[in-house]
């Protein structure tokens, strides 16, 4: 039995040497990234059973991701290395404050070969969560049509449905992502968003109202992530809300949010506590954020119980 499954792109990452705009980066290290391939390292560094589910180009990019998911110890059963459409790359500029931009060439990404056939009822029911994006849903148009195959084989085992909107405006527009993204809410049993994205999609920057029209689709765990200023989880009988761990040093966001994601889920399948999940994640989330690269600061499990001060660090 797995515990997580996810389904989304993977990308080379090229991250700048230097900050500041882009035309003046002369130097980028190859790295790689993805919303949903962040979740999956951040989960099974966690120590979650963890499956990617996706396609790459069958080219040199492509079988580096391929490898390099591997040696997570992510399930790449369900990853295909595709002909002709080659690995999608973005490339990213930082600036001082660790905030930045991303320039996408995944248009085709091989994972625009991906059709509802390729998701397996016999695959799906293995998993005890699954975790949805908006990145992958805004890749292509059909694609919120596969996460509806995968989501209605996933209610019928019983797994989770957990959805983090991650809304990027540079693939779709606000409109077309608030129509998808809300027609799965009355799917959705954890919704992660971030506090601007809730506002795409329910038109409201006020919090409380914000959590209300969510419940009110059903969604058993709702939070809110606030970035630097922490989040609000909130479920039938809890409503938490608490200050984000000041991260060491504010290097690169990006990436930020889906290790939260990981550490929510790592917690709830643990059955822990509300407050003991979401302390976890605020503290995953501040962790990444002190590392340059979207999933190179994910921790492991016992980096985050030390962060925490509930175990001891030996250096030497
Ligand atoms: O959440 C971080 C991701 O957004 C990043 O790794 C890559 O921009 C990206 C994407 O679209 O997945």
């Amino acid at each position: 039995m797995f515990d997580v499954l996810t389904i989304g792109d993977g990308m080379i990452t090229m991250d700048p040497k230097t900050t500041g705009p882009m035309r003046f980066v002369n130097e980028f290290q190859r790295k790689v990234g993805g919303a949903e391939l962040n979740f999956a390292i951040g989960t099974a560094r966690l120590g979650l059973k963890t499956g990617w589910l996706s396609r790459l180009g069958n080219d040199e990019f492509g079988r580096y991701i391929y490898n390099f998911i591997r040696g997570e110890g992510i399930d790449v059963s369900e990853v295909k290395l595709v002909d002709h459409i080659p690995t999608s790359v973005n490339f990213k500029e930082i600036m001082e404050d660790g905030q930045g931009r991303t320039f996408y060439y995944r248009n085709p990404s091989p994972i625009s070969t991906l059709t509802t056939e390729d998701i397996k009822e016999e695959h799906i029911k293995q998993f005890k969560v699954l975790h949805i994006t908006g990145v992958f849903m805004a890749i292509d148009p059909k694609n919120p049509e596969i996460i509806e195959q995968a989501v209605y084989y996933a209610k019928k085992h019983g797994l989770l449905i957990s959805m983090d909107p991650n809304i990027r405006l540079r693939l779709w527009s606000k409109e077309r992502a608030r129509e998808v993204l809300t027609a799965f809410l009355p799917q959705v049993d954890v919704l992660l968003t971030g506090d601007e994205e809730g506002d795409i999609l329910l038109d409201t920057k006020n919090t409380d109202e914000l959590v209300r029209e969510f419940q009110s689709h059903g969604i058993g765990h709702v939070v809110v992530k606030k970035g630097g200023a922490g989040a609000l989880a909130v479920t039938a009988n809890e409503s938490i809300s608490m200050p984000a761990f000041p991260p060491r040093k504010v290097v690169d966001t990006v990436g930020a949010g889906d290790g939260f994601d990981a550490g929510f889920i790592t917690g709830l399948l643990k059955g822990w506590p509300l407050e003991r999940t979401l302390r976890f994640a605020n503290k995953v989330g501040s962790i990444v954020v002190s590392v340059k690269g979207d999933n190179e600061g994910l921790p492991y499990y016992e980096d985050v119980l030390v962060e925490l001060g509930e175990r001891e660090s030996i250096e030497r």
